[in-house]
Order: structure tokens, then C-alpha cells, then sequence
């Protein structure tokens, strides 16, 4: 099966290892599995195909739109063989264009009717973890006794087998539809998860939807229990709310869209790094052109950030595109974004280990970019 990475193989930047640090599962999914799930629904009559269709194919949509769409899709995917099919292949997508570290992102999900928990969500999620062969999958488990899954060993012997290795951590995300409680909820399996490879917390959903001090109680516990916190902040303009997310100086942002003076000066003397999503940003128009991004100035003045891809499958991009995108639109040269590429080593919310395996990772694979590392 075509899988969207195939058009970049084998060039220069789908050969530099990378690290993806906001990515979402459900905006992840290849289209092909997404029509193929959503022919089944159609066949079954709950859903017309044909509507469907044209919604997952069309390319341009606002941000309103786009959470629409993820409706749509929560609607063909949630049930626990699907989160696990949808999972094993994002993996494998990641890692097929050199992904070395991927913290994927998901919100737990309830559905009495087919007897899904936000727990047995997630355990959807960590069997597809464990059902990648074809790559060596590290999401730092203590293996259970009793389970169904092929998991793998949390050293390096099975780096002996050649195989690609991509190591997974998750993120536990917070819809802002949702309540103090069903956020304290979330917090509270992500702690439970902590041995499977959850190491934070994000806050996410539709921006125009809900309030900050909805969220707050949870996302203090989750800090005070030791989970790392990174908060979808300005992707629409809420002068207050960004204050606030940036006095609670979370481990990281995602977007910054709609900063202003102060918040910019305020984010960069707390120096917490940003998540950027280049195509998301133009494509949800929240950005009117890639090079009137804040990438740039965030970029020249040193700040931390790190490229991302946001919604794979919804954007139709990888992230060898968005390294591709941020060169050419910023002229910056290959050693430069391989150092971009390196430097999000230390905004991982992974542990100190992952990092040193990291950093030797990029080592080895400089020789074979042709970089030269000081
Ligand atoms: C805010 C977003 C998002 O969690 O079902 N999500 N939230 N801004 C964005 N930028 C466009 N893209 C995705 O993945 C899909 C969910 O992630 C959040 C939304 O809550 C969306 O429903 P999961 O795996």
C-alpha cells in the first residue's frame, strides 16, 4: 500500500533522522485506510460513502472546518480493532521516513455503546504499538504479564535484528469540549500509564470552544505528579488565555499564531519551546503565508522550536516536507536544519536514556548526510 512518505523516499531529507513532537493520531490516518473505513461504514448503511468522501479528500479547509472533520473521523475509527489498525500504521509511516522519536498524541475516548473506556482506548492504542514488525518499536514499557500483544524488549538487543528503530512516547490528550472532571480523568490514566510510555499532557480540541480555568485544576495535578504539560496556545486570538497558558510555563507550545508584543516577550524569557506546524498554520489560514511565519523570528533569535507535522493524513504533509518547507521558504542550509532537526532532542518529554540514544543516533548519521559536526 502507497503510503505518503513513498514520494519523498530515498532523498536527502527523509534520510536525515528527525524527531516529531505534535503529532496527532486521529489527524495521522492515510487517506487510503480512511475511504477504505469509511466504504465499510457505507456498505453497513451508517454512513453515505459518496458525502464522506468528498469531505476527507478536499484540501483546503479553515480551522472551524477542520473540526468538523475530525468528527467525521472519530465517528469511522472509534472502535478498539480500528484505534489499533490506525496506530500500527502511523507508526509505521513515521518511521518509514526516518522518524526517530515520535511522541504521538491522542485523546482518550468513551463509547458506552460499544463498551469502550478511556482506558480500553488506550489499551487499543498501546496494542497497535505492539503490533509494528516491520520496525523495533522502544515506548519505554515494562512489559505486563498476560499480554496479547508482540512486545518488544526496552533495551538495545533488538537493534542486533537490523531493523529501523523508532522510539514512541504518548501524550494524553484533553479535548477543550471537556469538563474539569473528564480532564482530572484523563490525568489520572496517564499517571496509571506512566510504565507503558506516557510521559504528558496535552491540551487540544477546538480553540474557539471552552475555558482555561476548565482545564487549570488538571493540568496543575498532572504537574505536580510529575507528567511534562504541552498546551495548544494562540491558535486563535485570546490575548488572556495566552497570558495564562504562559504563566503556567508548560513544557511546551503548539502554534503561537495570534501572539502579541507581550506575549512574545513574555514566551521567550520563560524560553518555553515551541511546536511549529508550517503547512497546518497556512492551510487552516491561521497563517496568512509560510513566509510571514513566526518561524522566522523565532528561528533568528535562538528561541526553541521544533518542526512538526500537527495532522499528517489531515494536511496531507510529512514532516521531511515541513524540514523541505522551512529551507526553502527561509534559505537554510542542510546543516542548519539537521542541527533544527538534533536540537529538538532536548525538548523531548522522554527521559535522560532516550536522549543519550538520540543524540548517538544523529551522531552516526551525520557521516552519512555529509555534515560535520563541531
Ligand atoms: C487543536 C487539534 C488540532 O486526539 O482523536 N487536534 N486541536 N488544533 C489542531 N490544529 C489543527 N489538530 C488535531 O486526534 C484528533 C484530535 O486532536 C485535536 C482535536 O481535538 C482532534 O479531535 P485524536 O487522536
Amino acid at each position: 500500500m502507497a503510503t505518503r512518505s513513498d514520494s519523498t523516499a530515498g532523498n536527502w531529507w527523509q534520510m536525515m533522522p528527525k524527531v516529531e513532537l505534535h503529532a496527532h493520531l486521529n489527524g495521522s490516518i492515510r487517506d487510503t485506510t480512511l475511504l477504505e473505513l469509511a466504504r465499510e461504514l457505507g456498505e453497513k448503511g451508517s454512513i453515505v460513502f459518496s458525502d464522506v468522501e468528498q469531505v476527507i479528500m478536499k484540501n483546503d479547509r479553515s480551522l472551524r472546518e477542520v473540526f468538523k472533520l475530525f468528527d467525521l473521523i472519530h465517528l469511522i475509527t472509534t472502535d478498539h480493532k480500528t484505534v489499533t489498525r490506525i496506530t500500527k500504521e502511523v507508526i509505521e509511516d513515521f518511521a518509514a521516513e526516518n522518524v526517530v522519536y515520535l511522541e504521538l498524541r491522542t485523546t482518550p475516548k468513551r463509547n458506552a455503546s460499544i463498551g469502550m473506556s478511556k482506558e480500553s482506548y488506550l489499551q487499543a492504542v498501546l496494542e497497535g504499538l505492539m503490533a509494528v514488525k516491520n520496525v523495533d518499536v522502544d515506548f519505554g514499557q515494562e512489559v505486563n504479564e498476560g499480554s496479547t500483544g508482540n512486545s518488544h524488549p526496552t533495551n538495545d538487543v533488538c537493534c542486533l535484528s537490523n531493523k529501523k528503530k523508532i522510539y514512541v512516547r504518548l501524550l494524553l490528550s484533553i479535548d477543550r469540549r471537556e469538563s474539569t472532571e473528564a480532564a482530572m480523568e484523563t490525568v489520572e490514566l496517564a499517571l496509571r500509564l506512566k510504565r507503558s510510555g506516557v510521559v504528558g499532557i496535552d491540551l487540544s480540541g477546538n480553540p474557539a470552544i471552552g475555558e482555561w480555568k476548565t482545564f487549570l485544576p488538571a493540568l496543575k495535578f498532572a504537574k505536580e505528579e510529575g507528567l511534562s504539560v504541552t498546551l495548544h496556545c494562540g491558535e486563535v486570538p485570546n490575548s488572556q488565555e495566552v497570558h495564562a497558558m504562559l504563566d503556567f510555563i508548560p513544557g511546551r507550545i503548539g502554534h503561537a499564531c495570534f501572539l502579541e508584543e507581550d506575549h512574545w516577550r513574555k514566551l521567550k524569557s520563560y524560553k518555553i519551546p515551541v511546536e511549529i506546524c508550517l503547512t497546518s498554520n497556512i492551510r487552516t489560514e491561521s497563517i496568512s503565508s509560510v513566509d510571514v511565519h513566526h518561524f522566522a523570528d523565532l528561528y533568528e533569535s535562538r528561541h526553541p522550536i521544533t518542526l512538526c507535522t500537527d495532522d499528517s493524513g489531515v494536511f496531507s504533509t510529512s514532516l521531511s516536507n515541513e524540514f523541505v518547507l522551512a529551507a526553502s521558504t527561509f534559505g537554510i542550509g542542510k546543516k542548519e536544519m539537521y542541527e533544527l532537526a538534533r536540537d529538538a532532542i532536548n525538548f523531548i518529554f522522554g527521559g535522560d536514556g532516550v536522549k543519550e540514544k538520540l543524540e548517538e543516533i544523529f551522531a552516526s548519521a551525520a557521516v552519512e548526510l555529509e555534515i560535520s559536526i563541531d
